[in-house]
């Protein structure tokens, strides 16, 4: 069923660090040997030795529309007649960044990145440099790339390999990230308090995907907000996940909070290399060349990213129905595991918002880090192999948000409960 990729494995093993060039594909939570992908194509992949799976991940998020969608494949053939990058301001740019204005408002003007974690860098600095404080506040548990000062108590890949503070960050770079509790606004308080005027920014999920899905408790955002006004702070909203995924807006516009500064990624490059962090023109403002905080990048608002961004942002934009469409299609899943997990007596947690979803394997409710990790990951290492035996690849660890598409199908829904049901058997 594998022969091929733990060939491939094997041989990606001796050229590249742990045979992979991002952690969690590595299969490391899970157990086993990573599966080498060939062709993506609607809601499927297609692995080295010809497996076929129905794709909960969509390259962690991207893939809003599933793989391949001829609106974006078409729009990147088209540029590619033209152009690849230029390393010079091109029309594409303003375009993209009049997208991202229109339909996130808060951004009023933006920067175009390669990657999630440089827009989330760069909005701490920038916020660093207009307030000329110091100290950031994060959530544990909460990820915003691999930034030095994010990888204390981080999630995602860092908190599933263990390694959630990251040797290789020093202890300044450490002591100038503090880390109060996710949906809890007392933890971030205190944290304020304690350091009176210096903390220029909180970064936050406002839904977090990187403990697995978790939703802010009513008020909370609220909360965060208003704590920022008053103490000065800047509010940053790391969108990079639900930019454009749980709303056309965002996060941001389905809970009406309005951030000093968003980040983005994944979606808005249409399955390319982009990030993008915006919001206040007086913030952005400070960024070189018109003011001194210095951020770069030489592939960053590329032509054929940004053609496949907008085509991205266009299709949005032409069809709003996709949001109400990936609901229901979400809300189904939750539906009939939770049916399939109650005929074996089992109360999993699933923590579902629009088409972000997660099956823990804990009957604790899960609103932080603490409960987060009362999941028994083993159980869920065991899952996931069952559930890829059977056609349906998650992601390869607990603390991740499984991502519908809008190419998932009645019939792939059905396959992957009936999976769900025999996998549940296979393991209990
Ligand atoms: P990238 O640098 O990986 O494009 O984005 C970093 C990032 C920032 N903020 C949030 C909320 C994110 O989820 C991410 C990246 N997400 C992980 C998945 N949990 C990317 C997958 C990976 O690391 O390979």
């Amino acid at each position: 069923m594998f022969e091929k990729s733990i060939k491939l494995f094997q041989e990606a093993e001796k050229y590249i660090p742990g045979g992979v060039n991002s952690p969690v594909r590595a299969f490391k939570s899970v157990g086993g040997n990573p599966v080498f992908m060939v062709r993506g194509n609607g809601s499927k992949m297609y692995d080295a030795d010809g497996n076929e799976y129905v794709d909960f991940i969509g390259s962690w998020g991207p893939h809003l529309l599933g793989h391949n969608h001829p609106v974006i494949t078409s729009a990147i053939s088209e540029k590619l007649k033209f152009a690849t990058s230029f390393g010079a301001p091109t029309e594409d740019e303003i375009n993209m960044a009049k997208l991202i204005n229109g339909l996130v408002p808060s951004v009023e003007m933006v920067r175009m990145v390669n990657s999630g974690t440089e827009a989330c860098m760069a909005a701490v600095r920038v916020a660093r440099g207009f307030t000329g404080r110091e100290k950031i506040i994060k959530f544990e548990g909460c990820y915003h790339g691999h930034a030095d000062f994010f990888l204390i108590k981080a999630g995602s890949g860092a908190l599933t390999l263990g390694v959630p503070n990251s040797p290789g960050v020093t202890v300044s770079n450490a002591n100038d990230t503090l880390v109060a509790r996710y949906n809890d606004i007392k933890s971030v308080e205190s944290l304020v308090f304690a350091n009176k005027g210096q903390v220029a920014a909180i970064i936050v999920e406002p839904v977090v995907g990187n403990m697995g899905c978790v939703i802010p408790k009513p008020g909370f955002l609220e909360d965060l907000r208003e704590l920022c006004t008053k103490e000065g702070i800047i509010l940053i909203f790391d969108e990079v996940m639900t930019g454009f995924r749980l709303s056309k807006g965002g996060a941001q516009e389905l809970f009406r909070i309005k951030p000093d500064l968003s980040t983005f990624g994944k979606i808005i490059g249409g399955g390319l290399p982009v990030g993008a962090f915006g919001g206040r023109a007086d913030i952005m403002r400070k960024l070189a060349p018109l003011g001194p905080v210095y951020q770069a990048g030489t592939l960053s608002g590329n032509p054929l990213a940004m053609a496949a961004g907008s085509a991205m942002l266009n299709y949005i934009i032409d069809n709003p129905g996709l949001y109400s469409e990936l609901e229901a299609k979400t809300k189904k899943i939750q539906d009939e595991f939770e049916k399939v997990n109650k005929s074996f007596g089992k109360d999993y947690t699933i923590n579902r918002i629009g088409s972000m979803i997660s099956l823990f394997f804990t009957s604790e409710p899960v609103s932080d880090f603490e409960s987060a990790v009362t999941s028994d990951t083993n159980l869920f290492g065991k899952y996931f192999h069952e559930m890829l035996k059977r056609g349906i690849y998650l992601p390869p660890a607990q603390f991740e948000s499984w991502f519908i598409s809008t190419a998932i199908s009645d019939m792939d829904i059905e396959k992957t409960v009936k999976a769900h049901e025999e996998s549940l058997k296979a393991i209990l």
